[in-house]
């Protein structure tokens, strides 16, 4: 993997690294992504299974595509991209990972610091009563996910289309973008929003913007440096570049 000249110069110099992820650097622990080959929307339109409206259409419909999704989560691992960003962590200090997965990989693979825009697919909460439940505590009644409190619909602790983000992780992950002196855009197709407008408001905060992407996408005009591969290939080779050209003896 090439590191063009202005990425080492930034590597070399940055202080307040920042890293949007998408469903593309999961896909090489094994977790399909929404739009891709193997998306998992293929069939279905997302309004149908990640809206609430959709959700009390068929309420079984959309917990059955979640408990599918759970299922592969638990035979998966974080992959060789995940894992750069905790050694990019150690090199930058404070580095800050938002997120539009909820399938938990950054944090078991070790970064410290991030922001689950869209919510975590493990947590669920009665829609009534507010009542947190564990995957594993629902009560199915015709397939319906119901509260062990008040009977009321389990739903997971997602944000679907139409709903707002956690406020408090959106603020910080807007706070970040607009301080980052290096920002990167990994494995995102940059169609869902707000989450896809972060590299703009970085770029126009004066960060360097870069696109990790085997594939073109609507960000890729707003990066100063598209690296056209797998994260799982070009994040390591990022990892090797920055310490080659950073002085202090950082991890
Ligand atoms: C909001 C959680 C304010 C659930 C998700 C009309 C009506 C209502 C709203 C809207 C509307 N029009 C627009 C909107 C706004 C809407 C939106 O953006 N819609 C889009 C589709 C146009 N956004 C919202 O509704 C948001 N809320 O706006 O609130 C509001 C409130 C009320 C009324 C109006 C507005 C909430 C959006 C959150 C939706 N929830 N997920 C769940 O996961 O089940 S979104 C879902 O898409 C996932 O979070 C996913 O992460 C996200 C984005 O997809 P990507 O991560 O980018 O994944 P994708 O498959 O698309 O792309 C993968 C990429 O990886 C590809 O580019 C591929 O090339 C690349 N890749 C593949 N392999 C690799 C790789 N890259 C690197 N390495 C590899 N190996
Ligand atoms: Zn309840």
């Amino acid at each position: 993997m090439i590191i063009p000249p202005l990425l080492l110069k930034s590597l070399a110099t940055a202080t307040r690294v920042a890293a949007l992820t998408g469903a593309g650097i999961s896909a090489e622990s094994g977790v399909p992504t929404f739009r891709g080959a193997n998306g998992l929307w293929k069939e279905m339109r997302a309004e149908e299974l990640a809206s609430m409206e959709g959700f009390l259409k068929n309420p079984a419909l959309v917990w059955e595509w979640y408990a599918h999704r759970r299922a592969i989560l638990q035979t998966v691992q974080p992959n060789a991209g995940h894992r750069a960003l905790v050694d990019l962590e150690r090199l930058y200090p404070g580095l800050v990972v938002i997120t539009q997965n909820v399938d938990g990989l950054h944090r078991r693979a070790g970064s410290s610091r991030v922001y689950e825009l869209h919510g975590n697919i493990e947590r669920n909460s009665c829609t009534a009563c507010g009542e947190p439940h564990p995957s594993t505590a629902v009560a199915l009644r015709d397939g319906r996910p119901m509260c062990t409190r008040c009977g009321g619909l389990v739903r997971p602790d997602v944000v679907w289309f139409g709903e707002l983000l956690p406020e408090e992780e959106w603020e910080e992950s807007v706070r970040a973008s607009r301080a980052a002196d290096l920002f990167l855009s990994i494995g995102t197709s940059g169609l869902v929003f707000p989450a896809a407008s972060l590299p703009l408001v970085a770029r126009d905060a004066g960060a360097v913007v870069v696109e990790v992407n085997p594939e073109e996408s609507p960000l890729t005009v707003a990066a100063d440096v598209s690296l056209r591969g797998p994260a799982g290939e070009v994040l390591p080779a990022l990892v090797e570049a920055a310490r080659g050209v950073t002085r202090s003896p950082r991890a």
